[in-house]
């Protein structure tokens, strides 16, 4: 099987785990993660460096989600991942669980970082990325950010930071889904031109559809080309499309968070099912 045949499989599977966690709750952040499903293949299944067995792992590359509402997917590449079981993931959002619905560092393995608050994240991966650095290790910090995260003077801030620290080992993803809880992103504050913004600050930059897979994987071999302890920082700019790969959901008005019929789970998918012709092993 090709790399690109291995994500886009990853992808679907993780995109079916979405759906099964959304419908425990009936409702959830389920958009976002169907959106997301390719980057964090991307990341889980052909970038990041992780041991599966020992999450805690001292050489493993960080992957930071800044975006605490995003947790739903990144459950589903944490079970594709093997760090997180399968068969938990229908524990997600209740009481007790290890899975709650806005990330939790002390939760759940695998999560480095607590969301929920925007606009951190980027800060928080600055400072592991001086620190690796400082420490000789040749870990890769990842921090994903959505675009409504720009609206936050904290993550402009960081990103002049790392500019400033000359951080290679530190590679931004910023999910563009063109929303935000308030409405559409250019409606709510107008980012762009957003590719520019970054450049300004400093940074290498990448602008592609985040829905595609093999664009995914060549930004991450080029970001990972000029990835060195002391050097340019890497963004990647993902537009991406809510909802992607179920079409029900790709046209929700109301998409942030997202309240789904029982009746419609399985409408969902049987839509994701038909839409996808690669493998699913
Ligand atoms: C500092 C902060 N301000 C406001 C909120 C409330 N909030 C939660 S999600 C969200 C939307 C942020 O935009 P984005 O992540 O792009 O939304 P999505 O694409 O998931 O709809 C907001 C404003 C928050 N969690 N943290
Ligand atoms: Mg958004």
């Amino acid at each position: 099987m090709s790399r690109r045949s291995r994500v886009e499989a990853a992808a679907y599977r993780m995109r079916h785990h979405v759906l099964n966690m959304g419908q425990a709750q009936g409702q959830g952040y389920v958009g976002q993660a169907l959106d997301a499903a390719d980057i964090l293949a991307a990341v889980y299944a052909d970038q990041l460096r992780y041991r599966a067995d020992d999450p805690e792992w001292e050489g493993r590359d960080r992957f930071l989600l800044s975006t605490g509402h995003y947790a739903i997917g990144h459950y589903a590449a944490l079970a594709e991942a093997g760090i997180v079981p399968v068969a938990e993931l229908e524990t997600y959002g209740s009481d007790d669980s290890r899975l709650p619905m806005s990330g939790m560092s002390t939760y759940t393995p695998g999560m480095e970082i607590s969301g929920g608050s925007l606009g951190h994240g980027l800060t928080i991966a600055v400072g592991t990325a001086l620190g690796l650095r400082h420490q000789g290790s040749p870990a890769r910090v990842f921090n994903f950010l959505s675009d409504g995260e720009l609206d936050e003077g904290s993550t402009w801030e960081a990103a002049m930071g790392a500019h400033h620290h000359q951080l290679g080992n530190l590679t931004a993803i910023v999910d563009i889904n063109a929303l935000q809880a308030d409405g559409k992103t250019d409606s709510v504050l107008r980012t762009e031109p957003v590719a520019d913004k970054w450049a300004a600050c400093g940074w290498f930059v990448q602008r592609i559809d985040g829905n595609d897979v093999a664009a995914l994987l060549a930004a991450f071999d080029a970001a990972a080309a000029q990835a060195v302890p002391e050097g340019q920082p890497s963004v990647i700019l993902c537009d991406t499309r809510i909802g992607r790969g179920v079409p029900l959901l790709e046209d929700r008005e109301k998409a942030h968070f997202m309240r789904i019929e029982e009746h419609e789970w399985q409408i969902c998918r049987e839509q994701l099912t038909a839409g996808y012709e690669g493998d699913t092993k």
